[in-house]
Formats: C-alpha cells, sequence, structure tokens
C-alpha cells in the first residue's frame, strides 16, 4: 500500500500521509510520494484545494524518520534535506488551497508540513513542537523560517530553542492552529472549511489574495501594498470580478 493515499473528493483532495506504524514519519519514500501526488493535483484543473492529515488516531507526522537521518553521510544528508524542501513547497508554493487535519502529534518535519499548509485545524488530543535541538539537529524542512512568520520570532524561537511540545490550546492562542476541535474530527471540520472555500469564492481571487499576503510578509509595507495594487489590477484579466459583482448586483450567489 501506498505511503501516500490521495482521495478526490468533487473540489478537493484529501492526501493522508500513511506508515502509521512510525507515526507517519516523513522518510525519502513518503517525501517522493507527497511530491508525486501534488504534481498530480496540481495539473487537475478539477482540485482547487488539499486537506493533509497522517493515518491513525495517535499522529499527523512525528517527524523525518529518525532511524533513516541517524546515519547519513554528508551527501546523503543533502540529498535528503533538498528532497525534503521540495516536498514542503510543493505544498507552500501550490496553486491549491491546503489544510493541514493535525490529528495527533505533529513534530519536527511533520509541523513544517503542517506549517507548509495554508491552514491548521488541530485535534484536542494533538501535541506539536520542534524537538531537533534534543537530537542534535536543527529544524529542516523550513521550520526556522515558516514559524516565526506564523507565531512571531519570540514565541517560535521559545518553541525551536526548548524543543518543548505545546497542546492544542496553546497552539490556537498563538495562532498556531486556526482552530481546536474534538479528538477525531480534525479531518471532518478541515474537509468542511475546504467545502466552505471552494463555494461561492472566486479561486482566482483567493490565488490573488494569498499570494499578496504571503509576499507582503517578506517585503516592506509599501512593497507588499504596491503588490496588492498588481494582483488587485490582474485580477480583471478574468471573468471573476465581472461575474462575483454581477450576481450581488442581481441578488444571487456567484458560480465560480
Ligand atoms: N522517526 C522514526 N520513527 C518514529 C518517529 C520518528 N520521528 N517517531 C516515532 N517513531 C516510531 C517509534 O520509533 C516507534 O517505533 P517501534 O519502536 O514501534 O518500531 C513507533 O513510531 C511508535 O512510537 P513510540 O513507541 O515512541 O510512541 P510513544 O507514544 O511512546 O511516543 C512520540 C510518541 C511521538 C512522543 C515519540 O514517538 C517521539 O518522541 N517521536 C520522535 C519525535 C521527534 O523527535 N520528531 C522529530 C524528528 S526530527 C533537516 C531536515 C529535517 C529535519 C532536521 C534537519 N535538515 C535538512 C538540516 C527534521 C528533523 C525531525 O523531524
Amino acid at each position: 500500500m501506498s505511503v501516500v493515499i490521495v482521495e478526490k473528493r468533487e473540489r478537493h483532495a484529501v492526501l493522508t500521509i500513511s506508515r502509521e506504524k512510525a507515526l507517519n514519519a516523513l522518510n525519502g519514500e513518503v517525501l517522493a510520494a507527497l511530491i508525486a501526488a501534488m504534481a498530480d493535483l496540481e495539473a487537475d484543473g478539477a482540485m482547487r484545494g488539499v486537506v493533509i492529515t497522517g493515518a491513525g488516531e495517535k499522529a499527523f507526522v512525528a517527524g523525518a524518520d529518525i532511524a533513516a537521518m541517524r546515519d547519513l553521510k554528508p551527501a546523503e544528508a543533502s540529498a535528503f534535506a533538498a528532497e525534503g524542501h521540495r516536498a514542503m513547497n510543493a505544498v507552500a508554493e501550490s496553486r491549491l488551497i491546503s489544510i493541514a487535519a493535525v490529528n495527533g502529534f505533529a513534530l519536527g518535519g511533520g509541523l513544517e508540513l503542517a506549517l507548509a499548509c495554508d491552514l491548521r485545524i488541530v485535534a484536542e488530543n494533538a501535541k506539536l513542537g520542534l524537538p531537533e535541538v534534543t537530537l542534535g539537529l536543527i529544524p529542516g524542512f523550513g521550520g526556522t523560517q515558516r514559524l516565526p512568520r506564523v507565531v512571531g520570532r519570540g514565541i517560535a524561537l521559545e518553541m525551536i530553542l526548548s524543543g518543548d511540545m505545546i497542546d492544542a490550546t496553546r497552539a490556537a492562542q498563538i495562532g498556531l492552529a486556526n482552530r481546536v476541535v474534538a479528538s477525531g474530527s480534525a479531518l471532518a471540520e478541515a474537509e468542511g472549511m475546504m467545502k466552505t472555500l471552494s463555494t461561492h469564492r472566486s479561486a482566482v481571487a483567493q490565488r490573488a489574495a494569498r499570494q499578496a499576503v504571503y509576499e507582503g510578509a517578506d517585503t516592506s509595507l509599501a512593497k507588499g501594498l504596491e503588490r496588492e495594487i498588481d494582483q488587485f489590477a490582474n485580477l480583471f484579466k478574468s471573468d471573476d470580478p465581472r461575474l462575483g459583482m454581477g450576481a450581488f448586483l442581481e441578488k444571487r450567489k456567484p458560480e465560480f
């Protein structure tokens, strides 16, 4: 059975990391399968979003595979790191909206995968953290960069330097979790949210807004505001503004 299972719904897919015995830890096989699955979804015009979760009740993803990493030679470590970044970027740079359904442990590379997603729905029983320093490592799949961008530098440094896990309530307090939901219902909640985001909302506009948000985080306010103007103007190359505003004026819901 594949270590990454893809189930396509009408407008979104559920992508499940499936190595339950190793708490869905990310080895080379999972990273390659994740990259391939994202490429397939990217090319499927019917797809607007992806929900990423982990198999079983216990873990989203408990990290990069420690057993696979321990004896890496430098060249192999470099190849593993590159594959990891390709996998995270396949999610973060996708045209698809991504939601992590965090159904249990999201540690190390697992939290980094959740951070590569746009949104995170976190189950009450989940524990999240970047424990790499306790293994003599640093977060290597984007955690040092994406976590501070989501929760701010001080809180991110506290998590990275301590390696301590936080619970779902704390994750919501610091803005890491968009929502905390009952144990066992993260996937259903994430899919519900994805359906909402894919209905009566313009994918073209969502992409433009999302790009403006991400680009703005890496630049000055003035440049970010300029990018917002560009994105706004670009939208009018598509039919969606006319469709959306036309529907409003005709007092009906828009279908994009
Ligand atoms: N890798 C491999 N196997 C893992 C694993 C992992 N990350 N996490 C758990 N497992 C395996 C366990 O070894 C165990 O296998 P068996 O003994 O049954 O064969 C099985 O999953 C069940 O785990 P436990 O028996 O330990 O279950 P517990 O309930 O007792 O504990 C736990 C659950 C999540 C607290 C514990 O498993 C744990 O602490 N796991 C490790 C969590 C962790 O440290 N994760 C971070 C991994 S490091 C870089 C690139 C990437 C990275 C760093 C640098 N560069 C490019 C520079 C990323 C690093 C990481 O992600």
